[in-house]
């Protein structure tokens, strides 16, 4: 087992298709000798899972307001952190991790108008000295992207399932993508933009040789 700790995250709208380039990535480097550990936010933990129950949930008559929410957030953050993504880090994994502190200062400070810059701040606390080293954010129209969310509940018989923030309007999942290139536009060294309307193939083909490239150079 190749031991070479690197933490990349995976950022985009709703229906981008960061699961499937997941699935793809987790495997190749897997078979490639890696030790891989994959995880996602909100979740990770037990305590992750249930805050994003709370999240996720759609009932009209559980009212979360935009601090509120960020908090929750912040919170399992802060678990996620010190019982998974640090230890495996320790250990010499890759953690490949399905979103992360950029969807809250782009959600949150950007779509819920929090301020990008406020959360920020007062993501830092959670997130003590852990960033990511790389983030890929797979760009995709929010009509498509939801879209795409749809069918696919669709064929799991999940019909009218949206979850609260999936239910927001278009209006919302503009200003969310408009935020992620705030942030990939502050952050060239880190972030790369993907077009995530290309085929799956198109997107893991661009994605995979910029992680490698990476792990070489820790090598070197
Ligand atoms: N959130 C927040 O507000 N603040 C925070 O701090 C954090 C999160 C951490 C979590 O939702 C919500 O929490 C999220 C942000 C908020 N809400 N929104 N909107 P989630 O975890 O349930 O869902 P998601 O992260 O948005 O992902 P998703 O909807 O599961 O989509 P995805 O993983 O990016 O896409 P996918 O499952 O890989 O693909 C979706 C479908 O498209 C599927 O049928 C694929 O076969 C298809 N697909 C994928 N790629 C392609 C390409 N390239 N072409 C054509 N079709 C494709």
């Amino acid at each position: 087992m190749v031991k070479t700790s690197l933490f990349v995250t995976f950022e985009g709208g709703e229906g981008a298709g960061k699961t499937t380039l997941m699935d793809r990535l987790q495997s190749t480097l897997k078979s490639k000798g890696f030790d891989v550990l994959r995880t996602r936010e909100p979740g990770g933990t037990s305590l992750g899972d249930k805050i994003r129950e709370i999240l996720l949930n759609p009932d009209p008559l559980l009212t979360i307001g935009p601090k509120a929410e960020l908090f929750l957030f912040l919170a399992q953050r802060a678990q996620h952190i010190e019982q998974v993504i640090q230890p495996a880090l320790s250990q010499g994994k890759i953690v490949l991790c399905d979103r992360f502190t950029d969807s809250s200062v782009v959600y949150q400070g950007k779509a819920r108008h929090l301020g990008m810059d406020f959360v920020q701040q007062l993501s830092a606390t959670a997130l003590g000295d852990i960033s990511p080293e790389l983030t890929f954010f797979l760009d995709v129209d929010p009509s498509v992207g939801l879209t795409r969310t749809r069918d696919t509940d669709k064929e799991n018989a999940l019909k009218g399932d949206q979850d609260r923030i999936e239910g927001e309007g278009l209006s919302f999942h503009q200003l969310v993508r408009e935020g992620f290139h705030h942030i990939a536009k502050d952050n060239p060294n880190r972030c790369t933009i993907i077009d995530a309307m290309q085929s799956k193939e198109q997107v893991f083909e661009q994605v995979y040789p910029l992680i490698l490239k990476v792990l070489e150079k820790k090598h070197d």
